[in-house]
């Protein structure tokens, strides 16, 4: 049996609920300031989210949504200048305040901290928005309380590719088994058991729906004392939010 020493957390839709009125919003903005007849509707957007990464998006919607795009663009050009500026406008509306953590980040990050585990971030999105969200959202000094950020500039392959949990364990110098990754959907799954590390799921309404084979434990939020969590897949007896105890007893 090996003892839990690390938490690696994911970012979009697992600290908070970036999607819809982030990330989302920040595309449509930049269609509109580019003069693209695009928009990316909820339902459409639910779709998408399979594909990780805002430039691989774009080319993935580009390539099997067939929406019109300017006869003279270069589209490796007009992707790269998109997703710059949507970059931008995500970075925007994080420093807005408009995106508040979801239920239990702060505590169990306050309550892993205390207990001496090592915390990680893994993710999709760039450095930039990792480091501006934990800042508005968290402390100031958060950024010093993750011993790595594997964003997505860290590796070529984006999730579900288990490249990103690879750079991170090799970062920390851990290994898969002393580690709880805290995921929000199926291509952050199948990035964290492809490095063979154990996975909590906390759904979202855009992440509901998928395939979470193989998650430890599958719940709708991390939990608090005056809002406690549903459990969807798993055993955790009376506990009614993730806290450090837990992670211990589910992570061996
Ligand atoms: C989620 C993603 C990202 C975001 C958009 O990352 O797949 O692509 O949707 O951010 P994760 P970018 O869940 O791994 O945190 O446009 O910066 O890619
Ligand atoms: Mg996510």
């Amino acid at each position: 049996m090996v003892a839990l020493t690390t938490l690696l957390f994911d970012v979009d839709g697992t600290l908070a609920d970036t999607e819809r009125d982030g990330h989302l919003v920040a595309f449509n903005d930049t269609f509109a300031k580019y003069g693209l007849p695009w928009y990316w509707s909820e339902s459409l957007y639910r779709e998408l989210l399979m594909v990780a990464g805002g430039q691989e998006r774009i080319r993935h919607f580009i390539t099997h949504y067939r929406p019109s795009v300017p006869a003279t663009t270069d589209l490796d050009s007009l992707i790269a200048s998109l997703y710059r500026d949507k970059t931008q406008r995500y970075l925007e509306i994080v420093r807005q305040g408009q995106l508040p953590l979801r239920p239990g980040i702060k505590r169990l990050i306050t309550a892993a901290r205390q207990a001496g585990l090592r915390l990680g971030i893994v993710t999709t999105t760039s450095y930039v928005n990792v480091v501006t969200l934990l800042e508005q959202c968290l402390s100031p000094a958060a950024v010093s309380w993750f011993e790595v950020i594997a964003a997505g500039e860290s590796v070529t392959a984006k999730k579900p590719a288990a490249a990103v949990y690879h750079y991170a364990l090799a970062k920390l110098g851990a290994t898969a088994a002393e580690c709880i990754a805290i995921e929000d959907s199926a291509i952050g799954l199948q990035a964290a058991l492809g490095a063979g590390i154990k996975t909590i799921i906390t759904v979202n309404e855009f992440s509901r729906h998928q395939d979470f084979t193989g998650a430890i434990l599958v719940i709708n939020h991390l939990g608090e004392p005056e809002c406690p969590f549903t459990v969807l897949k798993g055993e955790v007896g009376d506990t009614r939010w993730v806290d450090v105890p837990l992670l211990r007893r589910i992570g061996n």
